[in-house]
């Protein structure tokens, strides 16, 4: 034992039984963004998934009311995935691409360029939604430099935000816990006041009245360290992880027109928002706003490989091409950049998406999610419902026990029930696949009442 140790009582940790039946410990997998300790005491273990459907290692059918962790856009065991990964790993497990190259992060960039907003035609690939949001920030601070602009350095992000784990994603971010531990972060940021408002604007449907002001905001900060101080504004166009916050309407409207009058980027975070969330390939089409760099990860590949990407708007990445041609315009890059198994999934998952015209059907399906999921205004504790493409939040009253513990409680509580579900304090976020039916939303419902009922 170091002399840094504390002494701690160990905990007695049960061993998990496989389906292959071989029991397993508990103890050495330290599980992310989770209470260990809780959670090891009681697990919750998923082995199988199909369509709308989890299996757990009791053999009981969970219906994924999250798509997986927002990933799986498409719904589960998608066989035109598993062929073409398959078929990839078998052909070519990897490829460097740093200073060589092979030809699908090429095809990809080529087909995510098409169903891109206007102008954001270069992509860089990462292998998360962190590091596409550090990528991000990467380039916005390196092309303003580029562009004879270097004095350009703060970062302005805004309360409540989730841009992933790294360090540029934290100290952007706004989520407390998310920042508090890790010590000074990056210098030389500021944040937007976040967009939640349950006095003005609780249970209304779709993108609330109140609050545009809020982007004005920007104003203040340029004012306060002058423009040519500010290289990027980086925003969720709707904030997933702190539960559902949807931006008022005019609202990315209003950072658009000051971001584009100040010269400042503006980078939208859409690991969340992208393919088909809201309802369009990206949230900035939904919203008729386009910034000049967006995010993505998660519904890239289905979920079935981990892949991110970043999309530059042309003009940004063009701006990089000066110099000799010898030169490494960018010095950034992950050795699994364009990994050729990753660009595999994305492809057959685009495919998916395209054949089965899948953001239409959220579309489509968006006004009986809505009337749906404002059956439950009225259950006991629910004190706001926030909706929009096929994404929900519903948030409860806090228990006099401390903030998260009711959301947990119907979180648990839907999950014996038979419903996937996910708390993110006491807010209660559902984002079904895109394929989901009406007797699944039916279903979901029924349980997520019933839950809401027993953790009364
Ligand atoms: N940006 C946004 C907007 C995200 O939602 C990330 C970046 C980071 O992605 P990676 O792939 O590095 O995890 C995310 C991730 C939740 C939840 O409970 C949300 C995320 C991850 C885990 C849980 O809503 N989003």
């Amino acid at each position: 034992m170091s002399r840094y140790s504390i002494a701690v009582e160990p905990v007695a940790l049960p061993e998990l039984v496989m389906a292959h039946d071989r029991a397993t410990s508990a103890e050495h997998f330290w599980m992310p963004f989770t209470a260990n300790r809780q959670f090891k005491g009681s697990p919750r273990l998923l082995e199988r998934a199909e369509g709308m459907y989890y299996t757990d290692t009791d053999g009981r059918q969970v219906i994924d009311g999250t798509a997986g962790l927002w990933c799986c856009n498409a719904g589960h065991g998608r066989r035109e995935i598993t062929e073409a990964v398959s078929r990839q790993i078998a052909q070519m497990d990897f490829a460097p691409t740093f200073q060589m190259g092979h030809p699908l992060p090429f095809e990809l960039a080529e087909r995510l360029a098409q169903i891109s907003p206007a102008g954001l035609n270069r992509v860089f690939f990462t292998n998360s939604g962190s590091e596409s949001a550090d990528t991000a920030l990467k380039i916005a601070l390196a092309y303003q430099r580029a562009i004879g602009q270097g004095s350009r350095t703060r970062l302005i992000g805004r309360e409540l935000a989730y841009h992933g784990v790294g360090f540029g994603g934290i100290s952007v971010g706004g989520m407390a816990n998310n920042r508090k531990a890790f010590g000074a972060l990056l210098p030389g940021v500021d944040h937007l006041p976040h967009t939640l408002d349950l006095q003005r604007n609780a249970f209304s449907r779709g993108l609330p009245e109140h609050g545009v002001e809020r982007a004005d905001e920007l104003g203040r900060l340029v004012t306060l360290h002058g423009a040519e101080n500010i290289a990027a504004v980086i925003v969720e166009p709707m904030s997933g992880s702190a539960g559902v916050i949807l931006p008022p309407q005019g609202y990315l409207q209003r950072l658009r027109e000051i971001t584009r009058k100040h010269g400042i980027l503006l980078i939208f975070d859409e690991v969340i928002t992208g393919f088909g969330r809201v309802g369009e390939a990206f949230a900035a089409q939904r919203w008729g706003v386009t910034p000049d760099i967006l995010t993505c990860a998660k519904g890239l590949t289905n979920g079935a490989i981990p892949m991110g990407a970043v999309l530059v708007d042309e003009q940004i990445h063009d701006a990089f091409m000066h110099g000799p041609e010898s030169t490494i315009e960018f010095f950034h890059g992950y050795t699994y950049s364009g990994h050729p198994v990753a660009c595999a999934a994305a492809l057959a998952t685009q495919e998916i998406y395209q054949r089965e015209n899948l953001f239409q059907k959220a579309i489509e399906i968006e006004d009986y999610w809505q009337d749906a999921l404002f059956s439950l205004q009225g259950l006991p504790n629910v004190t706001d419902i926030r909706t929009v493409g096929l994404v929900a939040g519903i948030q409860f009253a806090a228990h006099a026990d401390g903030v998260g513990k009711r959301g947990y409680e119907v979180f648990r509580q839907c999950f014996e029930d038979g419903l996937l579900a996910r708390a993110s304090g006491d807010t209660i976020a559902l984002s079904p696949a895109l394929i989901v039916e009406r007797e699944h939303i039916d279903a979901m419902i029924e349980r997520l009442a019933d839950a809401i009922r027993k953790a009364a």
